[in-house]
């Protein structure tokens, strides 16, 4: 991983100690900074089932932070008002644009993994504006308008035309509206990050720099060799960051990248959970002194922080 990032020392930053309701696993985490406050949007599994392993529940929750270290939660659920067809939703990714709130997140439906985008204005009541065609997600959104189009990064999972098996790479499309999404094209292939074998997909939402849009993705290893590892009876995926830079004026062009991974698991509570080893950046915020702080979910089962100076990770991906 880079030198050039730091741990906060006291990871994690939330965990299902923190929550007033029934939770279990709490990560994977959208943040943004609304207002002099940060809001965070949590994603919360809980009803282990002993047997199984699995989790039965999922929920998103929403914390309150004023300095985005300390958080406080909300008893309030997230509550999508408008669509009947969506039984899960998860790994939400928060986006302010023209002082407006949108949440992208995946919504598991009877057929099929559809990416969504939904609205808000008080953080709990979602309206749905559009979801797309399945499977897709790892949806995130760019800050503002690019020649007058709402623009956005997606992750569709192509499986006969890439072999029948997990070859998934990071996709452009914008909308006049956010509810029309067209224009697609490639930006990343999974062939195009070393630390990746097996899929990419957007990770926290772009942020403006004078040099690009500074963005990171998650680079998926899979190692057929490792036997448990985790919660799970199987788990053998290895869940890397990545960071890249695209063209201000054209963002489906990559323009920089890390060759390595911006942060690799090897924290005890990111190489030990649910899902050990996983690195899962959901937000990213810019500070006024170029601090930039990056949330992630760790092993799927806390939400941690890392935090680095812009000037560093725009070297990382033009070196
Ligand atoms: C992905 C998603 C994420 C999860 C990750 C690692 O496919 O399901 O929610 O964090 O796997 O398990």
């Amino acid at each position: 991983m880079s030198n050039l990032v730091t741990r906060y020392p006291f990871n994690p930053i939330l965990t299902a100690k923190d929550v007033p309701y029934p939770a279990t696993l709490v990560f994977n985490a959208g943040v943004i900074k609304y207002k002099d406050l940060y809001y965070m949007l949590f994603r919360n599994d809980y009803q282990l089932s002993p047997l199984s392993r699995t989790l039965f529940g999922t929920s998103l929750g929403l914390a309150i932070s004023s300095d985005g270290i300390k958080w406080e939660v909300k008893k309030d659920k997230v509550t999508i008002t408008n669509d009947q067809s969506i039984k899960r939703i998860y790994d939400p990714r928060l986006q302010v644009i023209e002082d407006s709130i949108y949440v992208c997140f995946a919504a598991d439906t009877a057929h099929g993994i559809r990416g969504g985008i939904a609205k808000t204005i008080d953080f709990i009541n979602f309206e749905v504006l559009s979801l797309s065609t399945p499977d897709n997600r790892n949806m995130v959104l760019f800050p503002e308008k690019i020649h007058g189009k709402y623009v956005r990064l997606e992750r569709p999972f192509p499986v006969y035309s890439r072999g029948g098996r997990d070859r998934f790479d990071i996709w452009y499309s914008d909308s006049p509206d956010m509810k029309y999404w067209g224009n697609s094209q490639l930006v990343l292939g999974v062939e195009d990050v070393p630390f990746s074998n097996n899929k990419i997909g957007p990770a926290a939402p772009p942020i403006k720099t004078d040099k690009g849009w500074l963005t990171t993705f998650h680079g998926v290893y899979l190692n057929k060799l490792r036997r448990k590892n985790g919660w799970e009876h199987k788990w053998q995926k290895i869940y890397y960051a990545g960071i890249m830079l695209l063209d201000l004026n054209d963002p489906s062009k990559v323009i920089g990248m890390s060759r390595k991974p911006l942060l690799s698991p090897e924290a005890d509570y990111e190489k030990k959970g649910f899902r050990n080893d996983v690195i899962f950046p959901c937000g990213m915020i810019l500070e006024s002194d170029k601090t930039v702080k990056i949330y992630y979910g760790a092993a799927d089962t806390v939400v941690s922080l890392m935090t680095a100076n812009l000037d560093d990770l725009i070297k990382l991906c033009v070196n």
